[in-house]
């Protein structure tokens, strides 16, 4: 019997801001600041939709195919430290109307197909680091990324050998 997946939808990164995301961070931030993230694995996470069953996934696809959101621009030029999850990020000063109404959206259906959305308020971010618990220098403003959004993607996460891995599974496009 197939078995359930810890899925979450996102926005990936194209690989050129992967890599220079990998570069700023390295002198942006101090050595031992975490553990940075692969930079193949950085990404946003729209809505988080824990472990789900092949039907409900089926399901929730199909409700992601007839999303008809359009593009936006995103400006990464924030950056913070949540010290309890130990988690080191990148956002946006002022997110688009088109990255919080997908993402609403994709909250919304998630929730009414059982997929628990926590209270808390949406914080676009893409985490940098992780166990990063002890106090962080962060860089100073100034910093400022652009990517033009055209897609989001449904992903696995997937624990093996010590180390999380995400597969995207499905991306659909933005209009
Ligand atoms: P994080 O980077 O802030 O930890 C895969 O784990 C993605 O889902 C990550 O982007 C992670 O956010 C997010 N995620 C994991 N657990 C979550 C939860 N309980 N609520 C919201 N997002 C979660």
């Amino acid at each position: 019997m197939p078995e359930s997946q810890r899925l979450f939808f996102a926005l990936s990164l194209p690989a050129r801001l992967q890599r220079q995301l990998v570069s700023w961070r390295a002198q942006a931030f101090e050595e031992h600041t975490g553990r940075p993230v692969a930079g193949a694995s950085l990404h946003m996470t729209l809505a988080f939709l824990a472990d789900v069953s092949p039907e409900k996934q089926q399901a929730l696809m199909t409700l992601a195919g007839r999303i008809r959101q359009p593009r936006f621009t995103l400006r990464l030029d924030d950056a913070g430290h949540w010290p309890r999850p130990g988690v080191v990020w990148l956002g946006t000063r002022q997110p688009p109307r088109g990255l919080i109404q997908l993402a609403d959206l994709l909250r919304a259906q998630a929730a009414r197909n059982g997929c628990h959305q926590s209270n808390a308020p949406f914080h676009p971010h893409i985490t940098l680091y992780r166990q990063a618990t002890r106090p962080v220098a962060l860089p100073p403003p100034g910093f400022c990324w652009t990517t033009d959004v055209q897609e989001f993607t449904l992903f696995a996460s997937e624990f093996s050998r010590g180390r999380t891995r995400y597969q995207a599974l499905h991306s659909w496009p933005l209009v």
